[in-house]
């Protein structure tokens, strides 16, 4: 934000600088400078709209909503298919290309699944992993989130999952056992 204040100050100076001149080529140049400052802001990776899409499906799948689930891991992909790399550091770029097309890939299926509901909860294993994988490269949105672990998921195998409450509310195993898990680590 302070960039983006920064950037417009330049331009409204610049501005009042040339009142009554033509523009030079060199005001020009600040101009776009300012526009460039401006689209990096926009660029930044888009985690909060992520993790909102990823909290709905989990709630959906709690609820054994498996429309709802389908409808909110499509509105990930449509956010997934906007990410802008350009605004990316390289380390964060690195860490994305990682994750992404397994991300999209159970985003993806989660989405065409609407009605099977197993199917969709054999994907969220491993979205979940994704998921938190891309929380430790970019952060968790400024939200408090728990990372929640149920023994009994995944054929008692285990699986974890990403909260925003604190009560557990289970998305493998829904309304048959609700409370089934317990919270593993606290992400502030
Ligand atoms: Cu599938």
């Amino acid at each position: 934000m302070k960039k983006l204040i920064l950037s417009i100050a330049v331009i409204i100076t610049t501005l009042i600088a040339c009142n009554g001149n033509n523009k030079t080529p060199d005001v020009a140049k600040k101009e776009m400078g300012g526009d460039t400052a401006v689209q990096t802001i926009i660029a930044t990776f888009p985690i909060k709209e992520i993790l909102t899409n990823y909290l709905q499906l989990k709630n959906a799948l709690a609820k054994d909503n498996s429309k709802d689930a389908a409808t909110a891991a499509n509105a990930m992909v449509a956010v997934l298919g906007k990410v802008e790399m350009k605004g990316l550091s390289k380390a964060e770029m690195k860490s994305y290309m990682d994750i992404a097309d397994d991300l999209k890939e159970n985003a993806e299926h989660i989405g065409a699944n609407a009605g099977k509901i197993d199917h969709q909860r054999e994907h969220f294993i491993m979205l979940s992993k994704d998921v938190t994988d891309l929380i430790k490269t970019f952060g968790n949105g400024g939200q408090t989130l728990y990372k929640d672990f149920c023994p009994m998921a995944n054929e008692g195998k285990g699986a974890l999952w990403i909260s925003e409450t604190k009560d557990i509310k289970n998305p493998y195993l829904g309304k048959a056992m609700p409370t089934c898990g317990s919270v593993k680590q606290t992400m502030q």
